[in-house]
């Protein structure tokens, strides 16, 4: 068995749900050769990653993937890079709104997700759900956690992906997908790994 750590986000921007956890929740704590440990995660620019790595450094395990919304996407979006910019349209959930600020001072401009993008978002397709790679985490949280993991963890055997879900039927918000259609695309997606 693989130890997968999955992480979902707490609502943000005004919104009573996130859909990343509400889909992480649901999923079973096995899927294929993996034995999941859930975690619902805050949206704060910093203390998200170092929340994961906290529970990374006490779990050990394999492979970290984390879920976050994207609100307009129309499918469910494996992230290929993550990226050393911080910029943040609205404030998050402490207020914090930086403007253009590298995440880490020096730190390498980018870096690949050292999981299998075009393999997951292919399979996700191939089970009848929308899906595609994704060439940018955006420069909010969820593109913070990436590029954090993946600087965290690049001279370790320990494998990092994030994925984009769209807003669930369940927000009254274009586009969306059922809350269904995003646990069926994650399980695909995980029976990959
Ligand atoms: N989506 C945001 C942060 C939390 C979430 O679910 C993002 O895309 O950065």
């Amino acid at each position: 068995m693989k130890k997968l750590l999955i992480t979902g986000f707490e609502p943000f921007g005004g919104e009573e749900i996130n859909p990343s956890w509400e889909a992480v929740s649901l999923l079973p704590d096995r899927i294929g050769s993996c034995e999941l440990t859930k975690l619902r995660i805050p949206v704060v620019f910093g203390e998200t990653a170092e929340t994961v790595i906290q529970k990374a450094e006490e779990l050990q395990p394999d492979i970290i993937l984390c879920i976050g919304q994207a609100g307009g996407r129309e499918g469910i979006t494996p992230e290929l890079v993550g990226i050393n910019l911080r910029y943040a349209k609205i404030p998050d959930n402490k207020g914090n709104q930086p403007k253009d600020e590298p995440i880490i001072p020096k730190g390498k401009t980018a870096y690949f997700s050292t999981l299998p993008v075009r393999n997951i978002a292919e399979e996700i397709q191939k089970s009848g759900v929308n899906a595609q790679v994704s060439y940018s985490a955006g420069v909010y949280v969820c593109n913070d956690l990436l590029y954090t993991l993946l600087a965290r963890f690049e001279n370790s055997p320990v494998r990092v992906g994030f994925i984009h879900v769209p807003y669930c039927e369940t927000q009254n918000k274009q586009p969306s997908l059922p809350l269904s259609d995003i646990v069926k695309g994650l399980t695909v997606a995980i029976k990959t790994l």
